[in-house]
């Protein structure tokens, strides 16, 4: 059951309280949750569900990091590991266009800590992308990997930023927050960044103008209580600062991996969507991310609180390195077919939630 003055508070449009989510949390009672989640959805997106033509590029998987949940990174010189040359990402941006004969209308940009790559690199990566696709929204790099940008720099934060913005950059994706709590992150990824700077990259971009995502790696060593503390710290900067667009909750993907574990199960994915999606009431979308939620789980998910269930992708390689089991790519067709069966009203958005086309 969820106790009714939480629900009272939910349908009241009142704040709910860290208690109250791990209350959520551990109702065994989901279709009441979905309902409470769904009920504050539609308040703020009515009914609809947004996706994106998009393209990830990953310009190399060799990272100093290593984290233990990552199947995707390599060493330099270790088997398997890559590098894009300048050419390579701009030759990848080009087929994708022809191949789907409409443009992506944003490229989505992460990849490893490389040892040797200079921060110029990259700004030359964003100017030439701008330079061949004027119109192409550039959504790159993670709080962890801007933290190392400015440390191999010697640029601070903001100056780092403000570099990466001048080149191209348009707005920065929500990765690298995995869960801030410190005795699991040191059990996730020692060598990373911290919570706290994690945050206060956020907090500077913001400060900037870039707006941001933020996420939670979830399914892995962390309770209940850890996925609130995560949320509840991301509540309190966007109190501040109103910089995050969306929320994404990022199921663990268990293969290859040095944690291992099992995948996440379906009554999880939805119930942390729902909670979410009530905790969060500062966020104006949650994203059931189909990659590695799957697509009839993501489906599920717009009922259960989430608006938006990314994009096209068109190449995967985070998930899919660590067992991901869906395909790597949907058509714009596929994704308006799947939010279409969910009661939902397909709105394609641009990188800002501005209507592209709305499908009636
Ligand atoms: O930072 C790594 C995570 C993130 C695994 O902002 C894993 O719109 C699951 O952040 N299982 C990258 N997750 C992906 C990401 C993202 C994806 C889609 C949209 C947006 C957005 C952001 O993937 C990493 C890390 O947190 N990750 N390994 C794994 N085994
Ligand atoms: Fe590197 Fe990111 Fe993988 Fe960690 S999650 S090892 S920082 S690529």
């Amino acid at each position: 059951m969820v106790p009714l003055k939480i629900k009272n508070k939910i349908l009241g449009g009142k704040r709910i309280s860290e208690e109250d989510a791990l209350l959520l949390f551990e109702t065994e009672d989901i279709f009441t949750l979905g309902a409470l989640a769904c009920h504050v959805a539609e308040k703020k997106n009515k009914k609809k569900a947004y996706f994106i033509r998009n393209r990830h590029i990953n310009p190399t998987n060799i990272c100093v990091n290593r984290c233990r949940f990552c199947a995707f990174s390599r060493s330099k010189g270790e088997e398997g590991s890559y590098e894009l040359t300048l050419k390579e990402v701009i030759s990848r941006l080009k087929t994708q266009n022809s191949k789907l004969k409409t443009a992506v209308t944003e490229v989505h940009i992460v990849g490893g800590l490389h040892p040797e790559w200079p921060l110029s690199y990259y700004m030359k990566m964003l100017s030439s992308i701008k330079k061949h696709f004027p119109a192409l929204h550039i959504k790159a790099f993670t709080a962890v990997e801007i933290d190392y940008f400015s440390r191999i720099s010697g640029l601070t934060l903001s100056d780092t930023l403000k570099a990466m913005k001048k080149s191209g950059l348009g707005s920065m994706p929500g990765g690298g927050a995995e869960i801030f709590r410190e005795s699991i992150r040191d059990r996730l990824c020692p060598e990373k960044i911290s919570g706290e700077r994690w945050l206060e990259v956020m907090e500077t971009a913001h400060k900037t103008g870039i707006r941001t995502n933020a996420t939670m790696l979830y399914g892995h060593v962390e309770d209940i209580a850890d996925r609130v503390d995560h949320l509840s710290r991301l509540r309190s900067l966007q109190d501040r600062t109103r910089g995050f667009q969306a929320f994404i909750p990022l199921a663990y993907q268990p293969r290859n991996t040095e944690i291992e574990g099992s995948y996440t199960s379906g009554i999880d994915d939805l119930k942390t969507v729902a909670v979410s999606r009530i905790f969060l009431d500062n966020f104006a979308h949650i994203k059931a991310y189909w990659i590695m939620l799957g697509e009839k789980i993501s489906q599920l998910s717009l009922k259960f609180g989430a608006d938006d269930i990314d994009g096209t992708i068109i190449e995967e390689k985070i998930a899919h390195s660590a067992g991901g089991l869906t395909a790597g790519h949907l058509t714009a067709e596929q994704l308006v077919n799947l939010i279409q069966k969910a009661g939902r009203i397909p709105v394609e958005r641009d990188s800002f939630y501005r209507v592209v086309r709305k499908y009636t």
